[in-house]
């Protein structure tokens, strides 16, 4: 009795280790089925007009401009892509490249106001999982989905499909990247606030970047991988940078070890009683 005891929890941890490998193997994006969708060409921009203004640094802003490239920046004139990376232009690049969209891509948006629209609850539980002291509690998100969006020049490989949502409380704002499929690279992830300081996480480079939907920049054990969050209304950095998720490798051997130790105190206790 005593020996079945020690299995039962050796069994409740294989299980949690499968269940937590089936959770871990997709990034999920927010829902986008609803979100408009842009029409656009190659290196142009169009603008979106953020009705809260996401606070950036000492600035408000209260427009934007969604590059087919893979980012957004503040500057209508930067349409191509090495305009838009200059270190003079601020830029917010989930995953920035020389796109050129085709039949198969999608770019789309969304706006979300609470509390009418509130943002997608994820919002609220990736910026915590990072920033777990600010308490976040956002009253807008606008969510910015590339999806299949394809690398100039080579229609060869699968298209890349990442998300960049921008949300507020009011006072702290957050850029999360989300990625679902990234095929091709190199890419450009970071944030640049145009005056020289300019953050790139992740390194996505090399072919590292294809990794990008199983990492993320959350220390917590048991978040999702694809997250990346990073603060961008203070000044200094903007955010960790990321790591390949090991979490649920890392929190079932925590899990484990947690078991066997609880069973082995009973043992012990077992033994001082006898
Ligand atoms: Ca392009």
């Amino acid at each position: 009795m005593k020996v079945m005891k020690a299995c039962k929890s050796t069994r409740l941890a294989s299980v949690s280790f499968v269940l937590l490998l089936a959770r871990y193997a997709h990034a999920a994006l927010y829902d986008h089925s609803s979100a408009t969708v842009i029409s656009i060409n190659d290196d142009t921009l169009t603008p979106l007009n953020l009705p809260v203004p996401i606070k950036f640094r000492d600035m408000d802003i209260n427009n934007i401009y969604i590059s087919d490239n893979g980012l957004v920046t503040t500057d209508a004139t930067k349409e191509t892509f090495a305009d838009a990376i200059k270190t003079n232009s601020i830029w917010i690049a989930p995953f920035g490249g020389d796109v050129a969209p085709d039949v198969n891509s999608k770019i789309k948006h969304a706006t979300y106001l609470a509390p009418g629209t509130p943002p997608p609850s994820g919002v609220n539980v990736h910026v915590n999982q990072v920033y777990p002291d600010v308490n976040f509690s956002p009253t807008s998100a606008y969510v910015i989905t590339w999806e299949n969006v394809d690398m100039i020049g080579d229609s060869s490989f699968t298209g890349n499909t990442f998300q960049l949502t921008l949300t507020t409380d009011g006072t702290k704002s957050y850029a999360i990247f989300l990625y679902d499929v990234i095929s091709w690279y190199p890419g450009v992830t970071g944030v640049n606030a145009g005056d020289g300081n300019v953050q790139r996480v992740c390194n996505t480079d090399t072919a590292a970047a294809q990794q990008l939907p199983q990492k993320t920049n959350i220390a917590a054990c048991g978040v999702d991988p694809g997250v990346v969050v990073l603060r961008i209304d203070q000044t200094g950095i903007w955010g960790p940078d990321c790591v390949t998720v090991s979490q649920p490798e890392a929190c079932t051997t925590q899990a484990t070890t947690t078991r066997l130790s609880a069973c082995a105190r009973r043992r012990q206790q077992r033994k001082g009683i006898a």
